[in-house]
Formats: structure tokens, C-alpha cells, sequence
């Protein structure tokens, strides 16, 4: 986690999904740093995490040997975001700091629901409990063929450390996580905005400023 001190005014809570290797935590840094040339505050969070007890959470999640069931993994990512709610994101927006997410609760539509095959409406439920009025007021989808986005993560990883527990799924389980954003994305477009994440960096980052730029009325950068 992550924070800025400097600005003011009302907190925005920005989240970024999408499949493995997209490229999240890269483009999170670059949001911060144009959010910081307009003057606004922002912390970087990230889930399974987040918190001191989320944190906890996630080494048990992501552990390959636990070998956890679809509804385990459920049950346990509705907590671990109830306490990163409740201890960090609603205290950090309520003193106008804008938050970063490093994945949310679309993570678990898409995981859990649609690549683990568990009832939408019990995910979705289980959702609400977790996040109540805590809804992003904008969710960047980076969206990758996953074989790209696995062979990035992999590469980052390097050939001595081992996959963790959803890494090491299968290519289908990846392609139905795929689907699930998709689907999200048609759902709430209001909310969700799909990015190609299949492109240089840069690109990307120009991608996600404009976007963000048209969205909160923020600064664009001088051209360079
Ligand atoms: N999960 C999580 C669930 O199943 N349910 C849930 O509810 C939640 C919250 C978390 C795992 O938990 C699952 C999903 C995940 O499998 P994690 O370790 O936090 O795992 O990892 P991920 O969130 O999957 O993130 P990654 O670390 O895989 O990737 P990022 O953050 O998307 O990508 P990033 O920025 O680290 O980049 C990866 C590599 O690609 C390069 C970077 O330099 C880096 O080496 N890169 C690019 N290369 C080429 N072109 C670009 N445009 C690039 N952008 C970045």
C-alpha cells in the first residue's frame, strides 16, 4: 500500500481488473503520478490485501498447496475485502484521498463466478455484504488475451518461484475469467470501461489518462 498526502476535495475510488499479467500495478503508478499533477491525493491498495488482516488472508489464498475450493476462495475473499473496506478504502475516501484498487469485487464475479462456476446470485450477495454502498465510481478493465497476459507474469516471475494458486489454473479457467469481464463490462457500462491492455505501456497509460481525464474533469499533461 501506497499513499500521497497532497490536495483536497471529495475522494474517488477508482478499481482496475482484468486477467493475469494485464499490466495493473504498472498502470496504477501511472494514474497516481497524473493524479498527483492535478492535485489530487491517492492511495494504492490492492486485493486479496490491503489491510494488516487482508494481508493474512491473502497468504492463505494464494498458497498453491492449500488447495482451496471455488467456495472457500469465496468465502474468504468476501472477508478479506470487508475488513479492506472498513479499515482502509471508506476512511481514506471520507478524508479525500482518491484510492487506487488494485482488484475488487469484479475479481470475484469473474474468478469465483464465471471461471469458478459459483452461483452469480450467491457471488453477488455475498458482494453486497462485503462492500454495501462502497461501489467504485470507475473500473478500468485491462483487458489481454490471457496466453500474452500469463507469458507476462510468468516472465516476471522468473522460472525459480513458483505459479500461485490461480496463475497455476488452467488456460480454459483464464479464458471463462476473460469472459467474466466481458460480461461485466456489458452490464455496467456506466461504471466499467474495457482498455487493450495488448499494447505498449505507453499507450496504455495515454489510454487510461484520457479516459480518466474525460471522466473527473482532470488536467490533461502538457504534450511532450
Ligand atoms: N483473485 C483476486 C480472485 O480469484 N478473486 C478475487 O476476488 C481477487 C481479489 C491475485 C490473484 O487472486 C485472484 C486473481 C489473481 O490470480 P496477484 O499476485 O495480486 O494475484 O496478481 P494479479 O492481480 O493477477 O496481478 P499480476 O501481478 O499478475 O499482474 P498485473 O498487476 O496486472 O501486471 P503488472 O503491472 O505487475 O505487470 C506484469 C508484468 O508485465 C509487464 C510488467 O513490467 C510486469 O513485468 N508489463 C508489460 N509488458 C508489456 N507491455 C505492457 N503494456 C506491460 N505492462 C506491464
Amino acid at each position: 500500500m501506497s499513499s500521497t498526502t497532497a490536495g483536497g476535495g471529495r475522494g474517488r475510488f477508482i478499481t482496475f481488473e482484468g486477467g493475469e499479467g494485464g499490466g495493473k500495478s504498472t498502470q496504477i503508478r501511472h494514474l497516481a503520478a497524473f493524479l498527483m499533477q492535478n492535485g489530487h491525493a491517492s492511495l494504492t491498495t490492492r486485493e486479496p490485501g490491503g489491510s494488516p488482516t487482508g494481508e493474512k488472508i491473502r497468504g492463505l489464498l494464494l498458497d498453491p498447496d492449500a488447495n482451496l475450493d471455488a467456495m472457500t476462495q469465496l468465502m474468504l475473499f468476501c472477508a478479506a475485502r470487508r475488513d479492506h473496506v472498513v479499515q482502509l478504502i471508506r476512511p481514506a475516501l471520507a478524508g479525500g484521498q482518491w484510492v487506487l484498487c488494485d482488484r475488487f469485487a469484479d475479481s470475484t464475479r469473474a474468478y469465483q463466478g464465471a471461471a469458478g462456476h459459483i452461483d452469480a446470485g450467491l457471488v453477488r450477495t455475498l458482494e453486497r455484504a462485503a462492500i454495501g454502498e462502497t461501489v467504485p465510481d470507475l473500473t478500468i478493465i485491462l483487458d489481454i488475451p490471457p496466453e500474452t497476459g500469463l507469458a507476462r507474469a510468468n516472465r516476471r516471475r522468473g522460472e525459480n518461484s513458483a505459479a500461485d494458486a490461480f496463475e497455476a489454473s488452467d488456460l480454459a479457467f483464464h479464458r471463462r475469467v476473460r469472459d467474466g469481464y466481458l460480461a461485466i463490462a456489458a452490464a455496467e457500462p456506466d461504471r466499467c470501461v474495457m482498455v487493450d491492455a495488448n499494447q505498449e505501456e505507453g499507450a496504455v497509460a495515454d489510454a487510461i489518462t484520457k479516459l480518466c481525464a474525460h471522466r473527473f474533469s482532470l488536467r490533461m499533461p502538457p504534450r511532450s
